[in-house]
């Protein structure tokens, strides 16, 4: 191995603009003088990039040479955020930046907007995915990141002339993007299909069809760490680029499709599943990652070598696997270790449950994967064959420990129709963690509750968390300064519990005051973004409420669209005093899955009342309220730090955690919301008082359902309820047609499996408290100042060190 050196030395303003140049003219042929500012940002990621690549290089060779544990992190989705800002400050080089792009004429945030946000996941899981390796490189812990180089993100989205959701396709790498580096000599064999045939007494599969995977490796610095390490995303590609037969025989559509179809397992983020073609073209990719990562990792901890005494790989990887998405990990390592390295069973199996441990991140049982057995079958017959068999041991050994034939019978890993991946996780691996402490227990008490029962040892917790680099630094530069000069120090951005500091500071009006200023000039910065990437008009004097995340029933936006409309209602007819009116303006940010009609006529209904509102000039300066467009993570580092108001209102026992409940209190809003994932645990640090609860707790909402949960009955108790139900059914929102929004009100009617109206009440009573408490401002914002000072714990470092002690056992390089 070629001796290492030490980390660049950090360069000059002028050298860094240098660097940039050189990048200009000897890799992208532009002179700084005709360079655009998208010259400049690929050219200053490059430059960035080398910069890292020695700490790449150290932290690369430190970990295989070494005695630490690495962590490997199996994702289907990575939602990294806009690359640029954050390498420099991780690699200390923002000062730099900005002086260097202004010799070269151009301002710092024209470069850094330059750049195009990769959309590589749907939401939670795939945003704490990319915490948790920015943490992992900060606190030093070697970690590789697996996952997929989509070509298409998840779709953009746009809004008709109807309201309506629509979908176009976000093709990201249209431009050249300077961040991943294509490793064509280190790429991966993946197989498929096929069957397995006996060969001298050995199980022998004899794949129909294969692709070559490509690692794409993007780096990932540390803050001050000076340890970078990777996220290695694949990329699918054919072995036979071009049927050159078919080409000669004019048939040129068929020349292309090896390529087109190898291709297609990297081309888009989870494609519909509801048809078979969908489902097969996920579990593809499912298993086109995973495989690939783990020969990976065999290749880079046993470099070379034939024979690797493969007992020892626990020891030098550990791989979490992020929902069910990679857990036909599990029979991979299985067959890779039986077929390919010759161990017996026994052994593989003692490789393989050490190997893993998996994370749930949902508590609706219809999202833990189940898959066909015919369709695995078919794509990866010997895979099948070593489910049965896991399958086989594992109900021999829960007859062993004395488990009923009922529940044994109800805990069938595979049960000759279908796979359930959540419970092949659980046997599979070393432990089970849920998202939040009462996630957790659901996990424990509900979900998973057979299994906890025979392995209560596997089942912890770990609560989620948020990096503070991206969430509060740099999405939040004024509050940043504030803290570093309420605490005397910026060590805060890498310790947050330090934030506790502020504590004290609630006390002092002059602080009070600054912080309001912190969060009035982030409502003004906002508006100005908001008229460049919206084109719309905001009153910077209204109070900023906020309800961005997935749209899902379950996180009940519709409960939020309702209280406005019962508002909207009442400033018109004046049930609501005029005086009494506090001006609001209600912002939304939310995708729907593509076939999902529920959730897409929500959006339709969102934007009818926003246009119908906002239009009205009765409620004009009172009431605003705007659907945004394709809700992403820039829009949430602009948005979260200008909010006053958070929403976390969904049904309780639901979100399994919400990482956006932790962005908006760590940056200074208060929240109304459910006792539900880890609102509960936001509460108890930043105090009862300073969080605005309402709903039924978890007990409440099964004594519901049990009791046989009636929605009529609220809609006929609750007037405000009754009048905003109405204006949506006879046409108020949709130019008179009262058939436009029949089916959603319908379901709240008639099912409203949510109990958004079993909630209503209580959550339109808490309203006049949160606009009595905005009205006296300081009290509102020493509140805003205990949620953030009590927020430390929802960094995603403590949610790392939890990981490291509870379930990884290692930790950083020495
Ligand atoms: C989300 C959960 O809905 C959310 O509560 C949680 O905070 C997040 O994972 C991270 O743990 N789930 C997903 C998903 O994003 O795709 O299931």
């Amino acid at each position: 191995m070629t001796e290492i050196t030490a980390p660049k030395s950090p360069v000059t303003a002028e050298q860094f603009a240098d660097e940039i140049r050189e990048q200009l003219k000897y890799t992208q042929g532009v002179t700084p003088e005709q360079a655009t500012a998208a010259d400049v940002y690929v050219a200053a990621s490059k430059a960035v990039r080398n910069h890292l690549a020695d700490s790449w290089f150290k932290t690369q060779s430190d970990m295989v040479n070494g005695d630490t544990k690495a962590v490997g992190y199996l994702s289907a989705e990575f939602l990294m955020g806009k690359q640029l800002e954050n390498a420099l400050l991780n690699a200390g080089l923002t000062d730099q930046f900005d002086s260097a792009v202004e010799a070269l004429g151009f301002q710092p945030k024209d470069i850094v907007d330059a750049e195009y946000e990769p959309g590589l996941g749907n939401g939670g899981l795939g945003r704490l995915a990319a915490c948790f390796i920015d943490s992992l490189a900060s606190l030093g812990v070697p970690a590789f990141g697996y996952g997929i180089q989509y070509k298409y993100g998840i779709f953009k989205q746009k809004f008709d002339e109807n309201g309506k959701q629509v979908e176009t396709p976000d093709y990201w790498l249209s431009n050249e993007e300077p961040w991943g580096h294509i490793d064509y000599n280190r790429d991966q064999k993946v197989s498929f299909g096929g069957e397995v045939v006996e060969e001298n007494g050995k199980k022998v599969w004899k794949p129909a069809w294969s692709v070559r995977a490509v690692p794409v490796d993007y780096l990932v610095p540390g803050y001050k760490s000076q340890r970078v390490n990777t996220l290695r995303l694949w990329t699918a590609k054919s072995y036979d680029e071009f049927d050159l037969l078919a080409f000669n025989r004019s048939e040129y559509l068929d020349a292309v499709k090896p390529q087109v179809k190898a291709e297609n397992i990297s081309k888009i983020l989870y494609p519909e599943d509801s048809t078979k073609v969908g489902k097969e073209l996920r579990l593809e990719q499912q298993y086109f990652f995973v495989s690939a990562s783990l020969h990976d990792a065999i290749r880079v901890f046993y470099p070379g070598e034939a024979k690797p005494d493969l007992t020892t790989f626990p020891n030098k990887i550990t791989f979490q696997l992020n929902d069910t998405h990679p857990v036909i990990g599990i029979p991979e390592l299985m067959r890779i270790l039986i077929d390919e390295y010759d161990y017996d069973w026994d052994t593989a199996w003692g490789i393989t449950q050490k190997t893993f441990n998996y994370t749930c991140h949902t508590l609706l049982p219809e999202a833990l994967e189940v898959w066909p057995s015919s369709l695995i079958g078919e794509l990866l017959p010997r895979h099948l064959e070593i489910i049965e068999k896991i399958n086989a041991q594992f109900e021999a050994e829960l007859k062993d420990k004395g488990v009923a034939d009922e529940t044994v019978e109800k805990m069938r890993i595979y049960t000759g129709d279908s796979v359930r991946m959540a419970y092949l996780a659980t046997y599979g691996g070393s432990h089970v963690n849920g998202v939040a402490e009462l996630h957790s227990q659901l996990l424990k008490d509900v979900t998973l509750k057979d299994f906890s029962d025979a392995y209560p040892d596997k089942f912890t917790n770990v609560t989620n968390g948020v990096t503070p680099r991206r969430f509060v630094k740099l999405a939040n530069p004024g509050l940043s300064d504030l803290i570093t000069e309420g605490l005397g120090t910026d060590k805060w951005i890498s310790d947050l519990e330090l934030l506790q500091g502020l504590v004290p500071l609630a006390q002092d009006d002059e602080f009070v005051k600054k912080f309001a200023a912190v969060k009035q000039a982030n409502k003004h910065s906002f508006v100005g973004f908001a008229k460049d990437h919206y084109g719309i008009d905001i009153d910077e004097n209204t109070m900023f409420n906020t309800m961005v995340k997935r749209l899902h029933e379950y996180k009940r936006q519709s409960l939020k669209i309702l209280a406005v409309i019962s508002r909207y209602a009442g400033i018109k007819n004046g049930t609501i005093a005029a005086d009494d009116v506090l001006p609001r303006t209600v912002f939304f940010g939310a995708k729907a899955a593509p076939g999902y009609y529920l959730a897409k006529m929500t959006i339709q209904l969102i934007n009818n009342v926003s246009r119908v509102v906002n239009n009205d000039p009765d409620v004009k300066g009172k009431l605003a309220v705007h659907m945004l467009p394709n809700y992403n993570i820039e829009m949430a580092q602009n948005l979260i730090p200008a909010t006053e108001l958070d929403e976390q209102i969904s049904q309780a026992g639901k979100e399994a955690s919400g990482t956006g409940n932790m962005k908006f209190a760590l940056n200074g809003a208060l929240t109304v919301g459910t006792l539900d994932g880890a609102n509960v645990e936001i509460r108890e640090r930043v105090g009862a008082e300073n969080f605005f609860l309402f709903g039924m707790d978890v007990n409440e909402v099964e004594a519901q359902y049990a009791n046989g949960y009636d929605p009529a009955k609220y809609y006929e108790a609750d007037p405000r309820l009754k009048q905003a139900i109405d204006l949506v059914a006879d046409g108020t929102f949709s130019n008179g047609d009262r058939n436009a929004y029949a089916p959603l009100v319908s379901d709240w009617l008639t099912k409203d499996w949510f109990m958004t109206l079993a909630d209503f009440s209580s959550y339109a009573n808490i309203q006049a408290q949160i606009e009595e408490l905005y009205t006296h401002p300081l009290d509102w914002n020493r509140k805003a100042i205990l949620n953030v000072a009590n927020s430390g714990f929802f960094s995603s470092d403590r949610s790392i060190e939890d990981y490291l002690e509870r379930i990884w056992k290692t930790g950083p390089l020495a």
